[in-house]
């Protein structure tokens, strides 16, 4: 079902909408290309808190022979069919472990390129949730904590050279417990 269905593509120069055939489709402006595919993983969920079931699934794509783009796309139930209204860029080929919904939210269990990773295999695992009704706000998770104000200079896990110390791990541990940052999981 959701390798047919119609999505917009995460280009605002590609105002196309790409219609998906067996899980592929590509949509062409006259000179910007953009290919879309299902990836074959998704949730159930009520995402918008409307009381009807809306899906969240998990599409890539690609836009001149760039890297896949791996995109949380939200398809909100409008009282006939499912509707995309929403994706969230998750990473440069992300790799996804698992998908759960808590609380009408997206939970996303992945691996993501960080520094000194080779193109082809991110190393990085993260678990950070998604909230279609809050969309700008921070994403809770263990990558992307740090953006929280005021705690950014203490609280850094992603030092240069990719490798995170001991101590910085029980550093932002305290941090976290202290500021109250967790999510609604953390590995
Ligand atoms: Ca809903």
């Amino acid at each position: 079902m959701f390798g047919n269905m119609t999505y917009f593509t995460n280009s605002p120069e590609i105002a196309e909408k790409a219609t998906l055939v067996d899980g592929e489709g590509a949509v062409w402006n006259g000179s910007l290309h953009a290919s879309l595919y299902y990836a074959g993983r998704y949730v159930y969920g009520d995402f918008n808190r409307d009381g009807r079931k809306d899906a969240a699934v998990i599409i890539g794509e690609s836009q001149g022979g760039s890297d896949d783009e791996v995109e949380l796309a939200f398809l909100i139930y409008d009282g006939t069919r499912l509707v995309h209204r929403q994706s969230v860029y998750l990473g440069d080929s992300a790799i996804i472990n698992a998908l759960k919904q808590r609380s009408g939210k997206v939970i996303v269990d992945m691996r993501i390129h960080q520094q000194g990773d080779c193109q082809a295999g991110p190393t990085k695992r993260v678990r950070n949730v998604y909230d279609y009704l809050n969309p700008t706000a921070d994403i809770r998770g263990d990558h992307h904590i740090s953006v929280k104000d005021g705690v950014e200079e203490i609280l850094n896990l992603q030092p240069k050279g990719g490798k995170t110390k001991p101590y910085q791990v029980r550093q932002g541990r305290k941090v976290i417990v202290r500021y109250r940052l967790g999510g609604e999981e953390h590995a």
